[in-house]
């Protein structure tokens, strides 16, 4: 017996209300978890209480409910550095999420690093929120961006070529743990060891794997990893960037305004350090408080099992899948994530996820805002699965019963 099996997955599935409903007269089966997964009861309610009991603005406070606020808030800080295991709190800066973790690095630290010629190394799988920022970046710096190439359908990174792209004019790496369109999860401390070699910054988008495996950025190594929290059961909203203090202490700030001053003239301010530094205004307060509240919840189940019966769910649904005729799955074949993206006969990712939805599957069809992937993969769009632990072999089986009616549909 695996130790996963060992956990009572359908038990958990009652910290989730959503989850029992019907929706077009069948059973809702949810499997958009990569664009945003459920939150379970303990996290509503945290922010409930805080809401009903606490509720103030942060660092100003010379009263009771702020003081209580603050608490929570930077309490929830401490327990996102133990859930990546950063050295300590301050490497912690609250974001709305990956995307703005991104930008805050590539404005605050690239504006002062990139210089004309740098080049920007991501890769040919990277998420639009780890492309786009890196361009606004290189139009701004005169910098170039780099992609390492992906070995075709089975999208698995060319880490053979990856030593021909760190050149001695790529000044970061920035790379994707797991794909959201693929379901590949890249080796990541292989991939910032091989860069750190070379005296190369790295950047880590974990916004699929923090919810889904144990992550720990010293065994890691990289400098910089952003995670959305709305992912991974906590509040829309939230997420946070990790950087490595020396590095976030030779950084900008990012946004200018309240509280991450530490005198401001009329011409002249001076700054926090961080990671107030980069929190200008009021902060969403609630947002971390529901987020500490979901890294309990996941870690009370233990993400080493969420892992495992991801991964259990991603083969399934490989091999499930594989039955139907003249389907096409990317990602790898092996030791995928748990997700699968698809694309049935000639029938367009969108009709397939339409006709799911009206049989109470919820998928995602589109391009996952991977648009120069889709490209490379020679197709505009594809249908996608992605699950959770509260996901079920059964929900499978029942997708599978779908899509062959889905095809028979289309006469294909
Ligand atoms: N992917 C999906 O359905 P935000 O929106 O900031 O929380 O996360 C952006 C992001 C960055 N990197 C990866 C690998 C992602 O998958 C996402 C979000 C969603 O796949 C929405 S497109």
């Amino acid at each position: 017996m695996n130790d996963s099996q060992k956990v009572d997955w359908s038990a958990l599935r009652k910290d989730f209300p959503i989850l029992n409903q019907q929706v077009h007269g069948q059973p809702l089966v949810y499997f958009d978890n990569a664009a945003t997964s459920q939150k379970p009861r303990q996290v509503v309610q945290a922010l409930v209480n805080y809401y009903e009991r606490d509720n103030a603005n942060v660092h100003r406070g010379l009263h009771e409910l702020s003081n209580r606020a603050t608490k929570a808030f930077e309490a929830a800080r401490e327990r996102a550095a133990k859930f990546i295991n950063a050295r300590q709190s301050d490497e912690i800066i609250w974001t709305r999420g990956t995307t703005e973790a991104i930008n805050l690095v590539a404005t605050a630290w690239g504006t002062k690093f990139i210089k004309a010629g740098d080049v920007i190394l991501l890769t040919e799988m990277e998420h639009h929120s780890n492309i786009v920022p890196w361009q606004l970046l290189a139009q701004r710096t005169g910098a170039k961006l780099a992609f390492l190439p992906i070995i075709g359908d089975i999208g698995l990174l060319d880490l053979a070529r990856l030593d021909e792209f760190l050149t001695d004019r790529v000044k970061l790496l920035s790379f994707v743990h797991i794909s959201n369109a693929l379901g590949t999860i890249n080796p990541v401390v292989e991939l910032c060891e091989r860069a750190r070699r070379k005296g190369i910054t790295t950047f880590v988008d974990a916004a699929q794997s923090a919810g889904h495996r144990p992550l720990d950025v010293q065994e890691i190594g990289c400098d910089f990893l952003a995670v959305s929290g709305h992912k991974m059961c906590g509040p829309t909203g939230i997420g946070f960037l990790y950087g490595r203090m020396e590095l976030l202490e030779q950084m900008p700030p990012y946004h200018g305004g309240g509280e991450m001053i530490l005198t401001a003239d009329y011409h002249k301010s001076t700054y926090k350090v961080p990671p107030h530094r980069f929190e200008a205004g009021t902060p969403d307060i609630s947002g971390p408080i529901g987020l500490h509240a979901a890294m309990d919840y996941l870690d009370a189940i233990g993400r080493d099992m969420i892992s495992e019966h991801d991964q259990q769910l991603g083969a399934y649904a490989y091999e499930k899948l594989m039955g139907l005729d003249k389907i096409r799955i990317f990602g790898p074949h092996v030791g995928r994530a748990g997700l699968v993206s698809f694309l049935l006969n000639d029938i367009h990712a969108h009709d397939v996820t339409e006709l799911a939805n009206q049989k109470g599957i919820a998928l995602r069809g589109g391009h996952h805002c991977t648009q120069p992937l889709m490209r490379k993969l020679g197709v505009e769009s594809t249908s996608r699965a992605s699950f959770y632990f509260y996901n079920t072999t059964a929900e499978i089986d029942r997708l599978f019963d779908v899509l062959k009616e889905i095809q028979k549909f289309f006469g294909s």
